[in-house]
């Protein structure tokens, strides 16, 4: 199959690693929810911005807070996660990292654990239909809220990794980056570490955090999420590449989202082709497929059109990514024998 079709994308096995809950909820879902909450006022124009926009970070951030208005209790919590996960499903996701920041709402009851629980819970719903995917969940620290939030999360994280089977994986680092600094968060982070918990850490997304990422290169972290100005070329260093090469610590690449959120300036600047040039693990992820109006089939179309990758190439690159998910042993190889099988049919 030639790499201008649509379908070979949508066939195409893909893994995402990269996906925030409330900002991968669908324009159908977000309809849903607004009809629920008429006195809010909100509308489809503010809950995602169309690919051919651009908007400052900051106005993207400004996007996830009237998302949070629309997302405030335990049953809109199951509403979107449910159909988020339906949705990478049909869009030929077989394995999911979700991550999302655990909030409490007093009016409606929402604390972070029922919040986890329910998260917990529509993973479990999912398989218990039969949807073909299989989802683990990355528990986010913001890094607005600060270092004695970040502990609290992280001693929730480590519960739910204990009792969850399997399901809770990881820590998620994100939030505002021109907000707070990674080094009041090192005592929490390493303690996550410490007890088990994989490391997504969003890296380096905009140009301040040389010396942060420096810093937190040191735990090291399992991913990067974007890495946008880690090399020389964009303000970064040759002490940061050689860190992350040295380690050897994938990369978490968001297309289209660093587009509309113009840290990248275009398509063909974006830093995925100077890592993938240097041979290094790049995964390709939608961020927040809602907000950017994508899904993970586009991002590959325009990884490929961008940077004249073959099928072979975007085969290859999908596959490279069973290697960086933070499932256990026996489900990458369940995954690699997926991928083997599949091969022959869509190649
Ligand atoms: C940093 C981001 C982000 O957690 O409520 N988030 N953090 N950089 C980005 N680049 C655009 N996109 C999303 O999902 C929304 C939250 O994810 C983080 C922000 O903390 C945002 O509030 P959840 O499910």
């Amino acid at each position: 199959m030639d790499t201008e079709s649509a379908l070979f994308y949508r066939q195409l096995p893909k893994v995402e690693l990269h996906a925030h809950l409330n900002g991968s909820v669908s324009s159908e879902t977000m309809d849903l929810l607004m009809k629920r909450k008429p006195h809010l006022n909100i509308e489809r124009g503010m809950t995602a911005i169309l690919r051919e926009q651009r908007r400052s970070l900051d106005e993207c951030f400004q996007v996830f807070k009237v998302i949070h208005q629309l997302v405030d209790s335990g049953e809109d919590i199951l509403l979107v996660a449910k159909a988020v996960i339906q949705e990478f499903a049909a869009d030929g996701v077989k394995y999911l990292e979700l991550r999302s920041t655990p909030r409490e709402v007093t009016e409606t009851g929402l604390t972070k654990q029922i919040y986890i629980e329910t998260v917990l819970e529509a993973i479990r719903q999912c398989k218990q239909e039969g949807v073909d995917i299989d989802v683990r969940f990355l528990v986010a620290v913001d890094r607005r809220h600060g270092p004695e939030v970040a502990m609290e999360t992280v001693k929730l994280a480590e519960d739910f990794m204990l009792c969850s089977g399997g399901t809770v994986v990881g820590l998620d680092l994100s939030g505002d980056p021109t907000v707070g600094h990674g080094k009041t968060l090192l005592p929490a982070l390493q303690k996550a570490k410490n007890c088990g918990l994989k490391l997504a850490l969003h890296l380096s997304e905009v140009p301040s955090q040389r010396d942060e990422s420096e810093l937190l290169l040191n735990l090291p972290p399992d991913r990067i999420g974007h890495g946008t100005f880690l090399h020389p070329e964009v303000g970064g260093s040759d002490s940061l590449v050689d860190k992350v090469c040295k380690q050897n610590i994938p990369i978490e690449m968001c297309l289209t989202s660093n587009v509309i959120g113009q840290t990248v300036p275009s398509y063909d600047k974006h830093h995925f082709q100077y890592w993938y040039n240097r041979g290094h693990p790049c995964v390709l992820c939608t961020d927040d497929k809602g907000v950017f109006s994508t899904d993970l089939s586009q991002e590959y179309q325009l990884a490929a059109s961008t940077f004249k990758l073959s099928a072979e190439d975007v085969w290859n690159l999908s596959q490279q990514a069973i290697g960086c998910t933070f499932a256990p042993e026996p489900i990458k190889q369940k995954l690699e024998k997926m991928w083997a099988e599949l091969k022959q049919q869509i190649l």
